[in-house]
């Protein structure tokens, strides 16, 4: 049994939940983070004493932490050979599309273009700032558009690893007031990302809780 500590509106979370829920795998998830706290306490410290979420714990093993470790984790005990094959070089191409996904989408998603249109007061917003942020992800995304226009998923045919850390983002992309780049075939892997009911579950949540106005 995995044991969660991370609140579901965390888009960390949401990607670990998001994978947990495609490995078909049983959890407990305590809230944690944002308006539920309780990453100050020395119980939750001696969890992960960066004092962030997730934190996964399988079992009696050691704790988990860094959302990256924690999926590569749960890819090596229980993904299946397409979703995290053996071979190391196939693996190792899904893991570079991971990484590139979490260092060059999620990471200038979140705080750049997520946190100033949705976690900063309308008045405090800078536009310019926004925009110039949304065009640099764009680029980046663009990549992703070019790979998606031959592959279903974005290392084939099918969902992988790289899919998680980059679909876990795309929810709050589409759906944010932001004018984004055409990419048709990003849009096209979005929607059907939509209909797998993990990600219905797990990423297709309100964020409403989050917003500052
Ligand atoms: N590098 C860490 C970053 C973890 C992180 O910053 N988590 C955020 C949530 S996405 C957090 O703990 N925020 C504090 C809070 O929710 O109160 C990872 O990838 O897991």
């Amino acid at each position: 049994m995995l044991t969660i500590w991370g609140r579901k509106t965390s888009s960390n979370v949401q990607a670990l939940m998001w994978c947990v829920g495609e490995l078909d795998l049983r959890c407990h998830r305590h809230d944690a983070g944002h308006r539920f706290g309780g990453l100050d306490t020395d119980a939750f410290r001696k969890l992960n004493p960066n004092g962030t979420i997730p934190v996964l714990q399988d079992g009696n093993n050691p704790p988990l932490w860094e959302t990256g470790a924690i999926l590569r984790y749960l890819a090596n005990a229980y993904g299946g050979n397409a979703f995290w094959p053996r071979d190391p070089v196939q693996r190792a191409e899904i893991d570079k599309w991971a990484e590139w996904a979490k260092i060059n989408v999620a990471m200038d998603f979140t705080v750049p273009v997520f946190w100033q249109v949705v976690r900063t007061a309308p008045a405090q917003q800078d536009q310019h700032a926004i925009e110039q942020a949304v065009a640099a992800l764009d680029s980046k995304l663009e990549l992703a558009d070019t790979r998606l226009s031959e592959n279903t998923y974005l290392c084939g045919s099918d969902l992988t690893l790289a899919d998680i850390q980059l679909g876990h983002i795309l929810y709050r992309y589409y759906d944010i007031g932001i004018s984004r780049a055409l990419l048709p075939n990003l849009r096209r892997y979005y929607e059907k990302l939509t209909e797998r009911r993990p990600y219905q579950e797990h990423v297709m949540l309100s964020y409403d809780e989050l917003r500052v106005t």
